[in-house]
């Protein structure tokens, strides 16, 4: 599945990230039926410098029946800061939660590292401040227990469009590491297969199109992920490269 060049990046990151990035392919070849997706024409793989140093890019994006775009993308940044982001954008006519992850490490040890299962359908209940998950969704997570770590960390302003099952931690040694692979491989698991078996209901796409926008627009004001992108490229470019590639909306 991997071209040459994303495996001579993949050989030199941090062993989480490798193992993540092995891990999501493996259970997106295992659970859905996979057609290739058109990224906009240049931006598949990237290098830009970044203070001197060089940044690469690598995509890899597929679609399905029930997803629109399927995203995962390695990062490196010279030596010092390696990065896995991976987002699972719904088909506007499947009822079903955006799946994302992203890790960033550097030096030998993750400084971040979050995933979760975000609701896009408008809340049950009007006055509820978040989205809601769908109901077989809430069944499956609330059973299912997560596990702890000892650094938590705390989700910045924008990040009120994470569900409540949102995992986001500085995974402290090996074995944390170890916990959140495991983690991302059951949410993933568990969300292939409810994905798989949702019936497709077109009567609500404005709904979910709307829940979609607020979670590219939420994510788009991640300063974190831009001013990486601005150092090497410029404004411009990471403002497109964010809007386009990252979190882009459906043309429909
Ligand atoms: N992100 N991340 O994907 N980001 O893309 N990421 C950082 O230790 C990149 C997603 C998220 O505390 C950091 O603080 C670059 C998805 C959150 O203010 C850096 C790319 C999710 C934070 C980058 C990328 C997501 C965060 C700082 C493109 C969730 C904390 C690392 C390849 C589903 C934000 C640190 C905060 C942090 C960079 C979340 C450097 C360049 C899908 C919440």
């Amino acid at each position: 599945m991997a071209s040459n060049s994303s495996t001579s990046i993949r050989q030199e990151q941090h062993p989480l990230i490798q193992r993540l990035a092995h891990c999501i392919e493996d259970v997106w070849q295992t659970h859905l039926d996979l057609s290739p997706y058109q990224l906009p024409e240049d931006l598949g793989y990237v290098e830009g410098r970044l203070e001197g140093e060089k940044l690469t890019i690598e995509n890899q994006c597929y679609q399905t029946r029930e997803f629109r775009k399927l995203h995962l993308e390695l990062a490196k940044v010279g030596k010092s800061l390696d990065i896995l982001h991976c987002v699972m954008f719904p088909r506007p006519d499947y009822n079903l939660p955006m799946f994302g992850t992203d890790i960033v490490g550097g030096r030998g040890q993750v400084s971040a590292a979050i995933v979760d299962l975000s609701p896009i359908a408008p809340p049950a209940n009007p006055d509820a401040l978040r989205r809601s998950l769908p109901a077989n969704y809430q069944t499956a997570l609330q059973d299912y227990t997560a596990p702890s770590f000892s650094q938590p960390r705390d989700l910045p302003p924008w990040g009120h469009i994470f569900s409540e099952f949102c995992l986001f931690v500085r995974p402290s040694d090996a074995a944390e590491e170890e916990a959140f692979l495991a983690h991302v491989r059951a949410i993933l698991e568990l969300h292939c297969q409810l994905a798989i078996a949702t019936p497709s209901t077109p009567d609500h796409q404005a709904d979910l199109l709307a829940g979609q926008q607020l979670y590219c627009s939420q994510q788009q004001q991640n300063d974190k992920t831009r001013r990486v992108l601005e150092k090497a490229f410029g404004d411009a470019w990471a403002e497109r490269y964010m809007t386009t590639v990252l979190f882009d909306l459906p043309t429909q």
